[in-house]
């Protein structure tokens, strides 16, 4: 793909519009221009000055035909979205009239566009990094209020900001270690190893909150995974039931009544959670009951966040203990349901070790449900508030990128930790920088350019 020769695309949608543009950049932009339009006072493109808006027609120069009624703006670099010479052709929007200009470009010296080119070239030239180049694409796909603000603060720069701020005081450690190794004989000193630990450990605060925006944005964006369990009759059921107010789910004090996974959409302070209602978790012979619990695990398993229920009104049973160990690499709540009975004196000590978060609720009587509310919120997307603040990832590209640099930053620790040899350290730092370089373009490969470009559309 040559940057020499001149682009054109229609850069408006397909269909019947007011208007719809051909937009072509590149150094013959104006005179591949010039050879199609008309004004009405005989003057050319190329005599006008930039970012003009010139009133004509566009005819065929072979035919001398009237293909359109056009204005034509015109835009010399360096002052353009591509940094090149653009002119936008202002047609009348229909496919006809767009596609016999864009034709005409093409045969006056134009070439075809092709997906992202506008931006890519963008980008090349310095008018925008790589992440910038993708909040374009973030910003006309925004389909909320929420994507759209950060896709915004992206395309002006604010993550960009960040990530140089970052490998700037990456670079000042790399600078400082390849220093040492290039003209001393010795190890480093003690004081200056604890300045580099410090500033890394900086940074690594930094990366890891950029982590964390990313997991809690995307819980705005796709929803949560809450997945009730817990054994037959503690009230499962009857907790979805509650908390969507409505009787979805069929509750009967049989236990093994809830035979498959139930899910429903409940919205939390603007957070869409996802909640499932599970097969009670016991031995059991029954086939579909079986069933039923092997799917039950994997809901658990699959879940962003586990309600374990636990009938308060009889004494915690090891099955209940089973079930909370199952769930103990997740974010973990325990409702110790049917408070409006007598709950058993030691049930809550005896969960305390289990999960930071245990209240008592009771399904039947809708007591305790804003308080779990406010704990599944709370415990999910707590920082997003401050977070709304600071610079948000979205774009899994970049958390990939974020993940690696922060894994070398780790290593990088390590190895000053034991004493590894500078040159080791010299080259964690470095990768940290690189993939850090990876978010903006600093570092980029051809590859990477074409998957994010190829998912524009041609004319963006
Ligand atoms: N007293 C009392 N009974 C409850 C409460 N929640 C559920 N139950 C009863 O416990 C039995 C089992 O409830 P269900 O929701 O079907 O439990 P599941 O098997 O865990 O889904 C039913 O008879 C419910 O009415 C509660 O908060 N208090
Ligand atoms: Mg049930």
């Amino acid at each position: 793909m040559s940057q020499d020769d001149t682009i054109a695309a229609i850069s408006t949608p397909a269909g019947e519009g007011g208007i719809g543009i051909v937009r072509l950049s590149g150094k013959d932009a104006i005179k591949i221009a010039d050879r199609l339009f008309h004004s009405s006072k005989g003057k050319s493109l190329s005599d006008s000055s930039s970012h003009k808006i010139i009133y004509g027609f566009i005819k065929d120069p072979s035919t001398n035909e009237t293909v359109d009624e056009v204005l034509v703006s015109i835009m010399r670099a360096p002052n353009t979205y591509t940094r090149e010479d653009i002119v936008e052709i202002n047609c009348h929007g229909g496919m006809s009239p767009l596609r016999d200009v864009l034709e005409l470009a093409v045969k006056n010296g134009a070439r075809l566009a092709e997906p992202g080119e506008f931006t890519r070239r963008a980008f090349l030239n310095g008018r925008l990094d790589l992440s910038e180049a993708e909040a374009v694409l973030d910003l006309i796909r925004a389909k909320t209020d929420e994507s759209r603000r950060i896709a915004l603060e992206q395309l002006r720069g604010r993550l960009s900001e960040k990530i140089l701020n970052l490998r700037e005081q990456l670079i000042k450690i790399c600078v400082f270690i390849e220093a040492y190794i290039d003209f001393t004989e010795e190890d480093i000193e003690l004081a200056s190893k604890k300045e580099i630990i410090e500033s890394a450990a900086t940074i690594l605060k930094e990366l890891e909150s950029l982590l964390k925006s990313y997991d809690e944005g995307r819980f705005f964006r796709e929803g949560l995974a809450a997945a009730i369990v817990g054994k037959p009759n503690v009230g499962k059921s009857s907790l979805l039931n509650a908390l969507l107010q409505k009787d979805r789910a069929i509750v009967t004090d049989t236990p093994g009544t809830t035979r498959d996974t139930i899910e429903e959409y409940l919205n939390i302070n603007g957070l869409p959670l996802r909640i499932i209602d599970t097969a009670g978790i016991r031995e059991s012979h029954d086939m579909a009951e079986k069933e039923g619990v092997k799917r039950s695990i994997k809901a658990m398993e699959d879940a962003d966040l586990v309600i374990a229920v636990i009938d308060g009104s009889e004494p915690l049973k090891n099955e209940d203990i089973d079930i909370i160990e199952k769930a103990k690499d997740k974010n973990t709540i325990i409702a110790i349901n049917k408070s409006d009975l007598q709950v058993h004196e030691n049930t809550v000590s005896r969960l305390a070790p289990y999960a930071s978060k245990i209240l008592k609720i009771s399904a039947k009587y809708g007591e305790g449900l804003e308080e779990l509310k406010e704990i599944i919120f709370q415990s999910s997307v707590k920082n997003w508030k401050e977070q709304k603040e600071g610079v948000i990832i979205t774009n899994l590209r970049h958390k990939i990128a974020i993940q690696a640099a922060y894994d070398s930053l780790k290593d990088a620790l390590k190895a000053i930790e034991v004493d590894k040899p500078l040159e080791i350290i010299a080259i964690e730092f470095r990768d940290a920088l690189d993939r850090l370089g990876e978010i903006v373009g600093a570092v980029t490969t051809d590859d990477i350019l074409n998957r994010i470009f190829s998912d524009f559309c041609i004319g963006k």
